[in-house]
């Protein structure tokens, strides 16, 4: 066999079964081997920053490494504002980067470049396959790396004359390794927070966010009284009836800091000290204010269910609790806007949906109103690059084919990947994408008005608007394969998403806010 079938047939073996791709040249021998060695899906992005950002939702879905398939330095560069997202969501991801053939590349042929260079940045390894014989192995490594906990990216570069020469066969993948546990040490430091009877918040991330551990963290905020956040960016969020409240940081810094100033201990499961997202003058860029002290119970790298467990033995916390009941707003009517449309959804989300959150400024009355709906999984941006939610939630819809997806989407954001909705339509994704149609950068206005009293100038606003000319995000879901409608109000958009609910599919719903 050549080193792309031998390839092909060491992912499969690793369980990687879906390749999100875009192929050039370089790449056509593992296009073949994909025909050759049945059993790998390929799933065609129209951009590679619709490849990386699918790859980020199907591992963070299935906690799986996520394969890619991009070519050469532009190729993969194109992906890389998705791949940081996904870093920062510590999803595991593998990227396959076409090269030359290896005698080519002196040549400096056009589309020659540093493609180690390019992928350093957001790759926890990187490495360049020498000889065909060495695919697999160099393969089975990057697989391997991208599953060091919490999750990584690993990218490996394949000239293809590696791809198309004699390779011996695959190669069986190692062992996946687990979340190492932590210390005891670390459990008691946290324990003795508690018995000191002063207020106590955990902040909580990665693992500490699934069900298991938020059941845990349930016990110990009945027993104990203490309050539970996440960071604000959330990469995967477990909410709903049966789980506690789980509140996330505010996102400007002077509101961070107040909330956390109630507290004399933050004790960190799977989350680092918080910081500020930017920089203002006179304010600082850690959020734990100085009276607050910091305990890491969980490094995000750590178990972070396993220590919530052993903190609630340590304690002598017996259950049961109390679990959170039910809840939903009514579906509202009248004016459409960001708090009747975050109630229109919560008032008729499914159980089980895996909710996106790309929504920017339009996000937050949702948040507040969904956290005691049917259980579902909710899924942050987590590096702050736009862009992120089409492609995410293609992956997760790849991932788990039997849930409802709802990106929550703002629109300036949609621009960068609307490419992704041309591949939920040809894969027949179950994705309803709602589009926060506000035509504007609204956060940058907000950001604007907290710099300066004054109102803009003309080009600042002109940067930062989004309404002429108008764009029409029912003609772009048309024109990508996908039907959608506009709404403008309230009891609109409820017709509409129960529609959506009801119906499997891709749907786009516009909503002009
Ligand atoms: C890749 C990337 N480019 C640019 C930015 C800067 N940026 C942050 S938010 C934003 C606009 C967001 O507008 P929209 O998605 O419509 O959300 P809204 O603020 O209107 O709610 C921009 C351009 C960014 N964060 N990431
Ligand atoms: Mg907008």
């Amino acid at each position: 066999m050549n080193g792309a079938e031998a390839l092909i047939h060491t992912a499969l073996a690793a369980g990687i079964r879906t390749c999100f791709a875009n192929p050039g040249t370089t790449e056509i021998p593992l296009l073949q081997a994909m025909d050759c060695v049945p059993g790998m899906r390929p799933v065609l992005g129209l951009f590679e920053g619709v490849c990386t950002g699918a790859a980020d939702g199907y591992a963070r879905m299935t906690g799986r490494p996520a394969l890619t398939l991009l070519h050469h330095g532009p190729g993969f560069a194109n992906g890389i504002a998705n791949l940081h997202n996904a870093r920062r969501a510590h999803s595991p991801v593998v990227n396959l980067i076409g090269e030359h053939v290896t005698w080519h590349v002196a040549a400096d042929s056009p589309l020659t470049s540093d493609i180690e260079g390019l992928a350093r940045p957001v790759s926890a390894t990187v490495s360049t396959v020498r000889t065909s014989q060495e695919l697999p192995g160099a393969f089975a490594d990057a697989v391997r790396s991208a599953l060091v906990p919490p999750g990584r990216i690993a990218s490996l570069i394949v000239p293809m004359d590696c791809q198309t020469g004699e390779c011996s066969g695959p190669i069986k993948p190692s062992a996946v390794s687990s979340l190492p546990a932590v210390a005891a040490s670390s459990v008691s430091k946290a324990a003795l927070a508690f018995r000191g009877r002063k207020p106590v918040a955990l902040l909580m991330g990665g693992s500490a966010l699934g069900t298991r551990a938020l059941e845990s963290a349930n016990m110990l905020a009945e027993a104990t009284g203490c309050r539970l956040f996440c960071g604000t960016f959330p990469a995967r969020l477990e909410r709903g009836a049966g789980l506690p409240r789980v509140e996330k940081l505010p996102y400007f810094p002077e509101q961070a800091v107040e909330r956390l100033s109630a507290f004399a201990c933050l004790i960190l499961i799977g989350e680092p000290e918080p910081v500020a997202f930017f920089g203002y003058p006179g304010l600082p860029s850690r959020l734990i204010p100085e009276q607050c002290e910091p305990i890491q119970l969980a490094a995000p790298g750590e178990d972070g269910a396993g220590a919530l467990e052993a903190l609630v033995k340590e304690l002598r916390i017996t259950g049961p609790v109390t679990k959170t009941g039910m809840e939903r707003p009514s579906p509202p009517c009248g004016e459409l806007t960001t708090r009747s449309l975050g109630e229109a959804i919560a008032s008729l989300q499914p159980e089980g949906v895996i909710l996106v959150d790309e929504a920017v400024t339009s996000g937050l009355p949702y948040f507040l109103v969904s956290g005691a709906l049917p259980p579902f999984t909710y899924l942050g941006h987590t590096g702050g690059s736009i862009g992120m939610g089409p492609p995410l939630a293609t992956g997760a819809a790849i991932a788990c084919p039997e849930r409802k997806v709802v990106d929550f989407q703002a629109d300036g954001s949609a621009m960068y990947t609307l490419q992704a909705l041309w591949t939920q339509a040809r894969e027949r994704l179950d994705v309803t994408t709602i589009i926060c149609a506000n035509r504007s950068y609204r956060i940058l206005q907000i950001e604007l008005a907290r710099a300066d009293t004054a109102a803009p100038g003309p080009h600042a606003s002109a940067l930062t608007d989004l309404s002429h000319p108008e764009l029409n995000w029912v003609d772009a879901a048309r024109a990508m394969g996908v039907p959608g409608v506009r709404v403008d109000t309230a009891d609109g958009a409820v017709r509409q998403l129960k529609r959506a609910f009801a119906e499997p599919g891709p749907f786009l719903i516009e909503a002009m806010l």
